[in-house]
């Protein structure tokens, strides 16, 4: 065994990849911007020295821990070096934290008062660059920004998608665009991940409560709400829950507290997905035509493959997100309403925002869903509204969309989508079949799981893929002949529980969050989405000849 020596205490060294990980060990959290355990290490914050018996100093990011070291992390000299990084970080950062978007969640906040910050001594020489507002999922505001690199790292490494980087040197260096052009025209695909590990307010999500809460003051307007499967188990200790587990009689407590008129679960929608998205999968498999079918429910790997990979788009499922599916139906419902309707949409994700806006989703000029806020949005009207979320006593949701299956709760997570589409496939529904197609190797939270299952005589080789940089990794194998048929997709690692809209959780919370929803699947009684009354109901009333104009979609250009 190895040992090496943190303030005086012996400590082992086991298989950590840098000093950051064994100080953690011994009980210290060190103060860090640009550490990211899933993001490569880039050592330029400088926050988390650590003085070694020599009196040198060393990043502990960027340190590889060997046998005999003995450092110290908090000695007067650290303590005085750190003080003055935060001191020029915040001379040059604006500083309306009390109107900031990030205010609360902020690291640079955080640590200037962790180390008693009350004073900086040196002047502001910054520039004053322009808010970049022209997403409808995120805002960057570079007078916030403290070049960690997190968002760069982020968008380059995880999602492959590369649309900020490192522009200009020294006191000019900012994080931008190619040529600075607006985010929205960049190769950005709205997955908000960039915003998840931002430690300032410089990459915020998009907050669109306001306008809820006055949808939901204006007496003539009947406000509508879905819940997204993966909201259920992100609420977390930000509302004072113990774990992940499912909250979703509480939310629907707090909204019916709110004033939300109908309060549904995507779930439902996700089981119409799974019926269509099934049907459209036999029939292609069929035909040996357009495979593989790519699932379309995640609308950021949407727009990558519509920015990336055009000539796969005729691959892309036609089946529109369980979001959109529930929207079109409920709105489609109330037509003859006299109030003017307001669908909501809580969702873990900042890509939704973009989806609901798409006019592939409008009726009329009209969106279905007519604004997204995500889980750290109710959270916020939640706290906002004072109300105790612990102190709520769960209801149900409303019908027609209260009977949800445990297929479509599922879908929150990596592999769940594919899972719910091969119970639809598998001819045995019994206990025992539904069991062994769960460890057919499609959970678990891997970026990249492969399976081969039969349906009927027919060998059907299966991709789950979560994280951008995976997909396009995996259409790269495609393209030098490897064969698959179905292929799950979703940009966010881990399946939409990692969802930027959600509180932000490393590994092991997401990994939680994951189990949340199985644990909510073995509750429900209903396991297959083709078993759900409501799916009966539906296809033999609103979408008798309906369905291809509510349930699908054509993104070929
Ligand atoms: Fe998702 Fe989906 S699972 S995309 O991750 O298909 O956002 O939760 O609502 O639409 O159902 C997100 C989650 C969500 C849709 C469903
Ligand atoms: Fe990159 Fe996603 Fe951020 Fe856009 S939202 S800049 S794609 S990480």
């Amino acid at each position: 065994k190895d040992f090496m020596t943190i303030d005086g205490v012996p400590v082992e060294i086991d298989g950590e990849k840098n000093l950051l990980e064994v100080i953690r060990k011994v009980g210290i959290k060190m103060p860090t911007f640009c550490y990211h355990s899933e993001l490569s290490i880039y050592g330029a914050c400088r926050m988390c020295m650590v003085e070694n018996e020599w009196g040198g100093i060393d990043a502990a990011c960027s340190t590889i821990p060997k046998a005999g070291m003995n450092i110290k992390t908090n000695t007067q000299r650290l303590r005085k070096y750190r003080k003055n990084i935060l001191e020029l970080l915040l001379a040059n950062h604006c500083r309306d934290c009390t109107t900031c978007n990030n205010n609360g969640k902020c690291k640079l906040q955080d640590l200037a008062m962790r180390f008693d910050i009350k004073d900086v001594r040196f002047p502001n020489t910054a520039s004053q660059p322009e808010i970049d507002d022209s997403s409808l999922c995120i805002t960057r505001d570079a007078n916030k920004c403290i070049l960690c690199g997190d968002c760069v790292r982020m968008c380059n490494e995880i999602q492959n998608v590369g649309a900020i980087d490192f522009a200009h040197r020294g006191s000019k260096m900012t994080i931008s665009t190619a040529f600075e052009i607006p985010i929205a025209e960049s190769p950005c695909v709205g997955c908000g991940q960039c915003a998840a590990v931002c430690p300032t307010g410089a990459i915020v999500v998009k907050n669109d409560a306001q306008k809820v809460w006055e949808a939901l003051d204006d007496m003539n307007t009947k406000v509508t709400v879905q819940i997204a499967p993966a909201v259920r188990v992100g609420l977390g200790k930000k509302l004072e829950l113990d774990a992940e587990g499912n909250a979703i009689g509480l939310i629907v407590a707090a909204l019916r507290r709110m004033g939300f008129d109908e309060i549904y679960d995507t779930s439902a929608g996700a089981d119409l997905t799974v019926l269509e998205e099934g049907n459209e999968f036999i029939k292609r498999l069929d035909k040996n035509s357009n495979l593989p079918l790519f699932t379309s429910c995640c609308p950021a790997w949407v727009q990558y493959c519509e920015k990336n990979y055009p000539e796969l788009l005729p691959n892309v499922s036609t089946c529109r997100s369980p979001m959109e599916m529930l929207a079109s139906i409920v709105k489609d419902q109330s037509n003859s309403s006299s109030r003017r309707h307001v669908h909501v949409a809580i969702m873990p994700c900042t890509a939704k925002k973009y989806e609901a806006a798409r006019d592939e989703f409008k009726v009329n000029g009209v969106p279905n869903v007519d604004y997204v806020i995500t889980t750290q949005e109710l959270i916020q009207m939640i706290r906002e509204a004072g109300i105790i979320f612990t102190e709520l006593e769960p209801e149900a949701v409303d019908m027609p969309f209260g009977t949800i299956t445990g297929a479509g709760v599922i879908f929150g997570v990596t592999g769940g989508v594919t899972e719910a589409v091969l119970r639809r496939l598998s001819t045995d529904k019994s206990k025992a079949s539904l069991m062994s197609i769960a460890y057919q190797g499609v959970r678990g939270m891997k970026g990249v799981k492969e399976t081969t299952v039969m349906y009927g005589d027919k060998e059907v080789k299966i991709a789950v893929v979560s994280g951008l940089k995976n997909v396009s990794d995996l259409i790269e194998r495609m393209k030098s002949g490897e064969h698959y048929d179905f292929i799950e997709v979703m940009a966010c690692p881990g399946g939409c529980i990692s969802g930027a809209g959600q509180p932000f959780a490393q590994k092991d919370i997401r990994e939680n969050r994951g189990n949340g929803l199985y644990a909510a699947d073995k509750l429900c009684n209903i396991k297959c989405s083709e078993e759900n009354p409501i799916m009966m109901s539906l296809y033999n009333g609103i979408l008798k000849g309906r369905v291809h104009d509510l349930l699908h979609v054509n993104y070929l250009p």
